[in-house]
């Protein structure tokens, strides 16, 4: 038995992943750990699924409520959505087995700020939480639990739930014990104190997670690494976007709106953040910081460089070469970086109080701000809101990134009304495209529409856009946020009658 388990009343609760999937039962309400592809349980959702499949070959009716930090890894959303046994699943998901149950009605999926998550289980919005399946790399000797890659809503689902399943993993490095802070000062009202972070760097709570013994129904043992998918070269595109960017901070700092060495950044996931943090790495940057979601490749190599002090986030989202370094090298990394509970890493009092900075995707954009991160045509939901809302609402400035068209350009990212609105023009403040930077703060309706037509859409759609916005503004009666009704939508039903938004 691994000495990772140091503990001697817990050693007695090893068993099979088969066996602890074994105490699970239809209609069972799981908090998993992981988030991104990191740190999420990495067996007993295959023996879960094993045991519903046979459940539905012998006629019974067994699914699963699902409950994470954020998206997993196919052993997980994607082995249990094969057999049709997730009912519900929140807060975030983009396994592309999982998305399809979800957009072909098998599963319910209620998409969530990834900050509420936590808090409306603690506020028992869901109902009872029956297991928490959380991965560890360590348990002391007096029980104290050391997270691996993600803390996300561990904490929560443990603090909750009834009965507790750790899955021990030796894949990950046991030097990550001290790189995790747990914060544990959450109340619900009106019993609720400030959250004490004034830095990206602050630690305010513990580096174990304490469950109490008696809640530990089993200990699985595993060797199984993270999902960590490798990053796709930075294309023309994302590189122009990320110029882009850099080129707004840079005037801001300039205009003497923020300092030399910027403010914490948040970034999403994907091409285009990448590219930024590669902007970063060859820029003359320095003391950089962050406060964000996930610690991508570029963040390690800025840490690397000596450029970024410190980072913030909730989990890694990183290639397998990166994770490879991280698990030979934790003992350095975790000077330089804290993964906290989703409910601190996200907190919109934190995100506010110090400046972050942020930078996410979108699938499209309207002409007056709105902005639709997750349903594709109104109805198709891709992944989930995730950390996006957390911080667009709350950041010091925030930008949405996109290329200008999808679908080798039979989409335009720019379209009169967004079919499914996640950010309100309230909210977003920036919109890049590959063509251009719309800088909305301050502007109202009518002096946004030109300025994002211009200088965010794409050439073969900015006449019609334009055609669009003059005949609005012409016709409809009102002219604060002059739309045509009968048309706003129309290049989404174009899109879905003829597969392109172009006309003839
Ligand atoms: O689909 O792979 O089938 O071709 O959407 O698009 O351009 O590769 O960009 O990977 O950054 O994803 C908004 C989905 C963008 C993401 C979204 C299609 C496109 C492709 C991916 P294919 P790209 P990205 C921190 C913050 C919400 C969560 C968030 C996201 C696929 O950024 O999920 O921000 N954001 N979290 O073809 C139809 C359009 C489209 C479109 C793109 N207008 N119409 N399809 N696509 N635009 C992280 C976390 O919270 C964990």
């Amino acid at each position: 038995m691994s000495e990772r388990i140091a503990n001697a009343a817990l050693r007695q609760k090893v068993m099979s992943a088969d066996d602890a999937a074994a105490l699970i039962h239809d209609g069972d309400q799981i908090g998993f750990g992981g988030f991104t592809g990191s740190g999420y349980p990495k067996e007993l959702p295959g023996a879960l699924t094993k045991r519903i499949q046979e459940s539905h070959g012998r006629g019974e009716k067994f699914t699963v409520n699902v409950f994470t930090g954020a998206s997993t890894a196919p052993e997980l959303d994607g082995a249990l959505a094969s057999v049709d046994g997730i009912g519900w699943r929140m807060p975030y998901q983009s396994d592309p087995q999982m998305r399809s149950k979800i957009n072909d009605g098998t599963s319910f999926y209620t998409d969530i700020h990834l900050s509420e998550s936590g808090m409306m289980v603690r506020q028992g919005f869901f109902g009872k939480v029956d297991f928490a399946v959380i991965e560890a790399t360590r348990i002391t000797a007096d029980g104290d639990v050391v997270l691996t890659s993600s803390v996300g809503n561990n904490a929560v689902y443990c603090d909750t739930a009834e009965k507790v399943i750790i899955e021990v993993n030796s894949w990950q490095s046991e030097d990550l014990e001290g790189m995790h802070d747990i914060y544990g000062g959450f109340a619900l009202p009106p019993n609720r104190v400030p959250i004490p972070i004034t830095h990206p760097g602050d630690r305010i709570g513990d580096k174990f997670l304490h469950i109490p013994q008696n809640k530990i129904v089993a200990i699985i043992e595993t060797a199984g690494p993270d999902r960590n998918t490798p990053f796709k070269p930075i294309d023309d595109d994302s590189r122009k976007i990320a110029g882009f960017l850099l080129d707004f901070y840079d005037n801001e700092v300039k205009q003497g709106r923020i300092p030399k060495n910027l403010l914490p950044l948040q970034s999403g996931v994907g091409n285009i953040p990448n590219a930024v943090l590669d902007g970063l790495l060859h820029s003359d940057l320095e003391h950089l910081t962050s406060y964000t979601e996930v610690i991508q490749d570029g963040m390690i190599d800025l840490i690397d460089a000596g450029k970024l002090d410190v980072a913030s986030a909730t989990a890694f989202s990183l290639s397998p070469d990166y994770a490879h370094k991280m698990n030979e090298n934790a003992a350095f990394y975790r000077d330089h970086i804290i993964l906290r509970p989703q409910e601190i890493s996200n907190h919109p009092e934190v995100i506010r109080r110090l400046g972050v900075i942020g930078a996410n995707g979108m699938i499209e954009a309207d002409i007056y701000g709105n902005v639709n991160s997750t349903h594709v045509m109104g109805s198709r939901m891709m992944n989930g809101i995730g950390g996006s809302g957390d911080f667009t609402r709350n950041a010091y400035i925030s930008a949405f990134v996109s290329p200008s068209t999808a679908k080798g350009g039979a989409i335009s990212a720019i379209v009169p009304m967004v079919s499914h609105v996640d950010h309100t023009e309230h909210d977003g403040m920036v919109i890049i495209t590959e063509q251009g930077i719309a800088d909305l703060r301050g502007l109202a309706p009518r002096q946004r529409a030109p300025k994002i037509i211009e200088n965010c859409a794409h050439p073969d759609y900015r006449p019609m856009l334009l055609d669009y916005y003059e005949r609005a503004l012409r016709d409809c009666k009102f002219k604060h946020t002059p739309h045509l009704l009968g048309e706003a939508y129309s290049w989404h039903t174009r899109f879905l009658e003829t597969g392109t938004m172009k006309k003839d």
